[in-house]
């Protein structure tokens, strides 16, 4: 029996991939924090084969490129050398860097040295923005723990590890793709390697405010609820909840753990499009002081609505990729997110749908500023291995980290689960843990997941039946009559079928055209063909009794491994309504006239 024991879980260490996500405790919201930016240039060595990892039997080598060596005598062989390599700008991909990079999918080694003056009772830790997509971090040679998803944040406390000079620190990025990492092997964007946000260094008390939720209770509109989390050593302590704004000052104790539920009422001008309105908050404890600035706003569903603060809202939204405006490759700035947003804006926007994985946490912040409302998501997209159990838990990891730091921003309305998977019973389970998962995390936003429709009967009855519609609180759809499905006006003869009573979302719809590409409205590639397509698609749209929000597929044209055609995409996928240098195409004034119409028609 025991044997049998041995045998059976010995099956399962080799049935769980050596690539596991971890749990990680998340330092939320930096601002305010003493922090020091590692920003700048890095030295770099590109390692196809992983050899500053592997040794020659392909075992992890004791002394790897992590060690950061210098030869000490004349006789010592040491075989690469950081201060003498190339460098990379951070933050930043390196395939938009460098040409013999732009389309390299494999192992980067990154270096950075600083100094740091740690004082008594202070504590250092690192922080990462987001590596794409595996990243081993060291600090002085000593590994400091590993990350896994490309879009989220990760942090690591140097405290006992950092020195007064002379710190080197490395992160191995690793962005080759897997069948069983999420994403998985197809996607249609670019694999953008690297340290793709910012890197800080971050310092703490001994015990400091590490996160807290605060945002109105699920149906209320006037009484807050959530959680501050302490970590250090004097978890149990008298912490302070201050909204001067609203004369609101709340008292409460932490546990041993260095946690407290918190719960007031509180009398609000609640966040809204219209009025973003955003109040400073105070989260102070006997040993740290953090400030955020937070918005508070319901949103619930009823039958097939939407209510924000209990009024119904039709979501004038749009898609985005996280791509750079006019230099393309990964955006990460406030710049890119004040451009990227303010088109949405231009376009009549309350609403974007932020494809296809966690965005930069910049673009959540300008949301939050200008107000617009957003569906945010984790990259569960096309084909995961649903029966993986590693993949699974690597897919709820990052739907923490996601929910962790973009918690207690108002503009986040919905959490997605996955855009576009294939029906199946082992695909359902999958994702149902997600929702679960996600529910726990936060029980106040909206769940949803972009799915996909069927014709039943003739080809003119579209059916919206995915059995997922079940578990979500709205439903999204993408849908590409006129595009991959049919002309144009066959949009004319389609009508919508639901089987539940709950509000759709159109998540995507479009068609391509290289800005500039002129000719009939039946010829594919003109921006005219595409102006046709929207055309026909808003003359169907507006027939959909449940329809709740519209989401263009994309606001604007991004790079694409899967778009080759010379001269008309050159590896974009050209569905934006703008193009990569900012031109707006003829599309776009249909969606604008079109949301403005909506717009004075009262949908919020
Ligand atoms: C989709 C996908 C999106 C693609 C788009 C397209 O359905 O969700 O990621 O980029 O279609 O352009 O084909």
């Amino acid at each position: 029996m025991k044997s049998f024991i041995l045998f059976l879980s010995l099956l399962l260490l080799v049935a769980v991939p050596s690539v596991r996500a971890q749990q990680f405790d998340l330092i939320t919201n930096l601002d305010g924090r003493k922090t020091v930016s590692l920003d700048g240039q890095w030295k770099t060595i590109i390692d196809p084969y992983e050899s500053g990892y592997y040794d020659y039997r392909y075992e992890p080598g004791a002394n790897g490129y992590f060690k950061d060596a210098k030869p000490r005598t004349k006789s010592d062989l040491v075989e690469y050398d950081f201060d003498t390599s190339t460098s990379l700008n951070v933050p930043g991909d390196w395939n938009s860097q460098s040409d013999r990079l732009f389309l390299y999918e494999g192992t980067v080694w990154y270096r950075k040295t600083f100094d740091y003056h740690l004082a008594p009772n202070t504590r250092l830790f690192v922080y990462f923005g987001a590596a794409n997509y595996l990243a081993d971090v060291y600090l002085n040679g000593q590994k400091l723990g590993r990350h896994e998803g490309g879009f989220t944040p990760f942090n690591f406390e140097i405290t006992k590890l950092v020195r007064d000079a002379g710190n080197s620190l490395i992160v191995k990025v690793d962005d080759k793709r897997r069948r069983d990492a999420v994403p998985t092997l197809m996607t249609d964007w670019w694999n953008y390697g690297g340290l793709t946000r910012q890197v800080q260094l971050i310092e703490t008390p001994a015990t400091f405010v590490q996160d807290y939720f605060i945002q109105l209770q699920k149906g209320s509109r006037d009484h807050i609820a959530g959680w501050v989390k302490l970590n250090g050593d004097k978890p149990g302590q008298r912490i302070s909840i201050r909204i001067p704004e609203a004369r609101l000052t709340r008292s409460f104790m932490t546990d041993a753990k260095g946690y407290a539920e918190i719960n007031f009422d509180a009398s609000l001008t609640l966040w809204s499009p219209d009025n973003p309105k955003l109040y400073e908050v105070t989260i102070e404890s006997e040993t740290d002081r953090v400030q955020d600035q937070i918005g508070f706003r319901t949103i619930e569903t009823k039958g097939t609505e939407i209510l924000l603060n209990g009024k119904p809202v039709f979501l004038r939204g749009v898609c985005i990729h996280e791509e750079a405006p006019f230099r393309s490759g990964r955006a990460y700035s406030r710049e890119d997110a004040l451009t990227l947003l303010g088109w949405a804006k231009e376009l009549g926007a309350n609403f974007v749908r932020l494809a296809h994985y966690p965005h930069n946490e910049a673009m959540l912040k300008q949301a939050d500023r200008m107000g617009i409302m957003v569906w945010s998501e984790i990259p569960v997209y096309w084909t995961i291995l649903w029966e993986d159990r590693g993949t699974l838990q690597n897919a709820e990891n990052q739907l923490a980290e996601m929910i962790a730091r973009d918690k207690n921003r108002a503009a986040v309305i919905i959490w997605s689960m996955a855009n576009e998977t294939p029906v199946s019973n082992e695909r359902l389970s999958f994702l149902r843990n997600l929702i679960e998962h996600a529910r726990n995390l936060d029980a106040t936003r909206l769940i949803s997941a972009a799915m996909e429709r069927h014709y039943v009967g003739d080809t003119t009855t579209q059916m919206i039946d995915d059995p997922l519609g079940e578990y979500v609180d709205v439903f999204g759809c993408n849908e590409y009559v006129g595009w991959y499905d049919g002309l144009p006006e066959k949009a004319d003869r389609v009508d919508w079928k639901m089987k539940y009573q709950k509000p759709l979302i159109m998540t995507e719809f479009g068609a391509e055209a290289p800005f500039g590409n002129h000719g009939d409205s039946l010829t594919r590639w003109t921006e005219e063909y595409q102006e046709n397509v929207y055309q026909h698609q808003l003359n169907m749209l507006e027939k959909i009794p449940f329809l709740r929000g519209t989401c263009p597929w994309i606001l604007m044209d991004f790079r694409s491994p899967r778009r080759p055609l010379p001269g008309i995409q050159d590896f974009y996928n050209r569905k934006g309504l703008i193009s990569d240098h900012g031109e707006k195409k003829k599309a776009f004034f249909v969606m604008q006239k079109h949301y403005q119409q909506l717009k004075t028609a009262g949908s919020n």
